[in-house]
């Protein structure tokens, strides 16, 4: 299935291209959403879509997905969901692009990063509310700690999504992501390379539809708790 990655905000771009580059999805179309209008300027280059957003409120409720409806028409069945978690573009937008695709019948995976400890609590209680969000909205999660990357010695300046990278290479170098998301009895942990398993707690986490059977309002619910 051809694939549609959607990158949202600027670091979401940043791994998208990174995933590109590394050969995984080569079918793939581009869609590259933004809030900073430069950045979305910026990162469009290769997109075939690319769709700038209105700043998002303090807090997106699932009524919100009208906003991106028109972002996930132009999706193919099978959607990556790239971001970096933590700032607004990100965390408020990936969720609800997920939810309104998987909403819509899509198979969504959804590839993030949570922030590093030093940019504070509110970053990191974002992070963690889209993380819940984007649980309950896809199939598959692979999540990487950005706060961990520093345990990885091998790991240069510009290597910042490598392990996320690597890991889904790996793991799809196994499965499909389809096979990762239903396969029920798979410790899908085991596909995370051993450099980024330091001191035997993974640097990554995955998930895959653990939510299997749920309703469409029991997803919607989840972007209504807070
Ligand atoms: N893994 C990874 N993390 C990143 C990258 N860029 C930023 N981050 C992390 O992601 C967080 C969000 O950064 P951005 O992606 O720039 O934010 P945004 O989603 O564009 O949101 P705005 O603040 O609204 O522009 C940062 O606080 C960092 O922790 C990247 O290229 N890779
Ligand atoms: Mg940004």
């Amino acid at each position: 299935m051809k694939e549609t990655i959607m990158a949202i905000g600027n670091g979401g771009y940043n791994l998208a291209t990174d995933l590109i580059a590394a050969g995984l999805f080569p079918d793939a179309r581009l869609i590259v959403c933004d809030t900073n209008e430069k950045d979305l300027e910026k990162n469009s280059v290769n997109a075939a879509e690319s769709f700038l957003l209105e700043k998002p409120r303090k807090s997106v409720k699932s009524g919100d997905t009208d906003f991106v409806d028109d972002i996930v028409e132009k999706a193919s069945d099978s959607v990556i969901v790239c971001a970096t978690l933590g700032s607004m573009t990100g965390s408020k937008y990936a969720p609800l692009i997920a939810l309104d695709a998987i909403l819509k019948g899509k198979f969504v995976c959804s590839f993030f990063s949570m922030p590093y400890g030093f940019e504070g609590e509110q970053k990191t209680k974002r992070a963690m509310n889209a993380r819940m969000q984007l649980i309950a909205s896809s199939n598959l999660v692979v999540q990487q700690n950005n706060d961990r990357l520093k345990e990885v010695e091998s790991l240069g300046l510009n290597d910042i999504d490598k392990p996320l990278v690597e890991t889904i290479k790996s793991a799809m170098s196994h499965k499909s992501l389809e096979e990762m998301a239903f396969s029920v009895n798979v410790d899908l942990q085991e596909y995370i390379p051993e450099e980024y398993r330091v001191k035997d707690i993974p640097l990554l986490w995955f998930r895959n539809d653990c939510y299997r059977g749920i309703t469409a309002d029991d997803r919607k619910d989840v972007f209504n708790l807070y």
